[in-house]
């Protein structure tokens, strides 16, 4: 009777019915029933989401590849008709709530799981019109402001991407270096200062509807890690003393170019001459290198003699992916894709990887320039869409990297191979390289300026937000808490005195369009677990054998290599990622610093004596006054 009951009803109704079911002998019946009825709706719910979301990603593309009111208001439209769709598909998931437990499957439970967190969606409609315009007008301000030329003040379209980054990269002039630092924060971050203040409560309301205490809470819940944020500050300890190395390190080859009235002897490192806008990574080799005699490791001089194109910087990335037996890229990718800029509009510079959700579509937006930091991002931006054709095939509530750092990991791992010299030899760029012990110092130096120098910065720019979410830092002290962390974390100073009229967070594009940054350092500790577990599998890397080092691994070709990762891949989220990254290194599945130190270990040995050679002083001290609420009268 239950049976032709249930039978009878339309699927809206077997929840209510399941929760009066009694316990019968036609229980397993009526689950198989109630199962293919769960089943049925997650498919549909899939399918209706997968065509909305193709939809809104035409507009966000339209957008982000040519700026312009109209183009923003059409995008604007089409996320609210998206938010609206989730909003229905999310009401008809909730009916579920109570049944979904005894379905006793845990694919579709983990499907209803991910469906029925709507993130920012969950806010009343006319305020995500308002969350969803104050982020567009931030992000707007950041993908469109533009400084004038140090030497030329009468010319004021320098952007970020085409002008400044190349000039922080490769003026070693102090004065220039601090008026672009300063000038590119007046005309962004300062601007979105007032923005943000109406950004913050609106964040936290959705988070809170959504069952989180506030938008920092929800944001980490991606990672479905009890005891989150005390092992990533766990991770940060056991790294610590290797990158205070490079920290005084560093600051002694700077001070020999830059002076002791610019540079301190114990003090933090002025922020504006590590070769990056943000000093996030140091793009300083030319200051750096241990041994400059020897052959430089920065292949930008061979990429440009050769003619690369930013075309053929992606095809090389394309061709390491089909070479351990990968997806290469579609036809549709290199029609469409936006691999440099086009000069005749605004776009958004900052790259990103586009997945249009109809499993046919992936785009890059990159505005890509022929050196080597370009072709190491494209490779990054290249992982996101090898991602997504990888499990393109799964349910859309599964169509997530294992969580937030993985994603960031995939295109990385790879480019960690790429950038060995000898691989770099094999595909031409370096030229007989005699490898040796300084040569490989050279290397090791190189790779910590970008990935050991990066961990705390992206540790103090969650944490920045992290307090501002909770309310831990108040308005007030919203960019001296910035410069607090950025202080204790990374051992940097502003090169002039900031106030709270600044906001130099908001000069980062993440802040100034909402995005997570705590994937990046996750995925910088995680990929060097990836890269151990592949190369042992290409039969590159021997922890007992001293001439197979991880540092040395290159994992090209190797299509064992590549298998296992596509089976890490092809699972998407649909487990939770400890179960999918022992899927791929056969271990217990979690975040293990001792990795990233392994392979840095004979540059931490050799820094180790170098400092201690030149008698330079580990750690930081304050030298000064770096941030105040108002500024003096007399200053400025
Ligand atoms: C970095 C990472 C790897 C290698 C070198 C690096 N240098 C700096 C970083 C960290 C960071 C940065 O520039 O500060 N890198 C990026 O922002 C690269 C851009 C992205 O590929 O991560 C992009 C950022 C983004 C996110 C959301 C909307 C728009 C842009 N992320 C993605 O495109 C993406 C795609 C799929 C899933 C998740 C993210
Ligand atoms: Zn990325």
């Amino acid at each position: 009777m239950a049976v032709i009951a249930i039978l009878a009803l339309t699927v809206v109704c077997i929840p209510g019915i399941l929760a009066q079911t009694p316990d019968t002998s036609h229980v397993q019946v009526e689950r198989q029933l109630i199962h293919n009825a769960a089943a049925r709706l997650l498919r549909e719910e899939s399918s209706l989401l997968s065509k909305e979301c193709t939809k809104v990603v035409h507009l966000l593309w339209e957008y982000n590849t040519n700026i312009t009111a109209y183009n923003k208001e059409e995008m604007l439209k089409a996320q609210l008709n998206y938010a609206a769709v989730q909003k229905e598909s999310w009401r008809r998931v909730q009916k579920w709530t109570k049944v979904r437990i005894l379905l006793k499957d845990q694919y579709l439970e983990r499907q209803f799981r991910e469906l029925a967190v709507l993130g920012s969606t969950a806010l009343p409609e006319e305020e995500l019109r308002d969350y969803t315009r104050v982020i567009t007008e931030m992000s707007t301000i950041y993908n469109t402001a533009k400084v004038c030329s140090y030497h030329d003040p009468s010319k004021c379209d320098l952007t970020l991407s085409k002008d400044l980054s190349e000039i922080l990269k490769t003026s070693r002039d102090n004065e220039e270096l601090k008026y672009i630092w300063k000038t590119w924060r007046d005309n962004s971050g300062k601007l979105i200062r007032q923005h943000y203040r109406d950004f913050i409560p609106m964040a936290n309301k959705a988070a809170k509807i959504n069952g989180f205490a506030n938008q920092g809470d929800m944001d980490i819940s991606a990672y479905e890690t009890e005891g989150f944020r005390q092992e990533i500050a766990a991770v940060w300890e056991q790294l610590k003393p290797f990158y205070e190395q490079l920290h005084a390190y560093v600051r002694r080859k700077l001070r020999e170019v830059y002076g002791e009235d610019v540079i301190s002897e114990r003090g933090p490192i002025p922020a504006h001459l590590l070769g990056n806008m943000w000093a996030q990574q140091w793009l300083v080799y030319d200051i750096a290198s241990p041994y400059p005699n020897k052959v430089s490791l920065d292949v930008t001089p061979q990429m440009i003699e050769q003619g690369y194109t930013p075309k053929k910087m992606f095809e090389l990335s394309d061709d390491f992916f089909a070479s351990l037996n990968l997806t290469r890229m579609p036809d549709s990718f290199w029609k469409h894709s936006l691999l440099e800029h086009p000069g005749d509009r605004e776009v958004n510079c900052h790259a990103s990887a586009f997945d249009f959700c109809n499993g046919e579509d992936f785009r890059i937006k990159q505005c890509t320039k022929v050196n080597m930091v370009d072709l190491i991002t494209a490779h990054h931006e290249m992982g996101h869409i090898q991602y997504y054709l990888q499990y393109k095939h799964l349910p859309y509530a599964f169509r997530n990297g294992g969580n937030p750092g993985f994603h960031e990991a995939l295109g990385d791992t790879l480019a960690l191979s790429v950038s060995t010299p000898k691989h770099l030899e094999k595909i031409g760029l370096l030229k007989e390289v005699q490898e040796d012990y300084e040569v490989d110092i050279n290397f090791l130096l190189q790779m910590a300026l970008s990935k050991i120098a990066f961990l705390p910065f992206a540790y103090a720019m969650d944490s920045w937000r992290w307090g501002l979410f909770d309310g831990s830092i108040p308005e007030k002290d919203w960019n001296c808490a910035w410069w607090d962390l950025r202080y204790e974390f990374q051992g940097i100073k502003p090169p002039l005195l900031r106030t709270e009229d600044d906001f130099d967070p908001g000069a980062k594009y993440h802040v100034a369009s909402n995005r997570a940054y705590i994937g990046y350092f996750v995925s910088f500790i995680i990929q060097f677990q990836f890269h151990k577990a592949l190369c042992l599998k290409a039969g590159q890397y021997d922890s007992e054998d001293p001439s197979k080092p991880l540092h040395k691994c290159d994992i090209y070709e190797s299509v064992e290599a590549g298998n296992a990762l596509g089976d890490m891949l092809q699972l998407g989220s649909s487990k939770h990622w400890k179960e999918a990254m022992s899927v791929l290194t056969g271990e217990e599945g979690k975040m293990d610093a001792s990795v990233i130190r392994e392979y840095f270990k004979p540059l931490e040995d050799w820094l180790r004596e170098d400092n201690l050679k030149h008698g330079e002083f580990v750690g930081w001290r304050p030298d000064g006054q770096y941030c105040v609420y108002k500024a003096p009268s007399n200053s400025q």
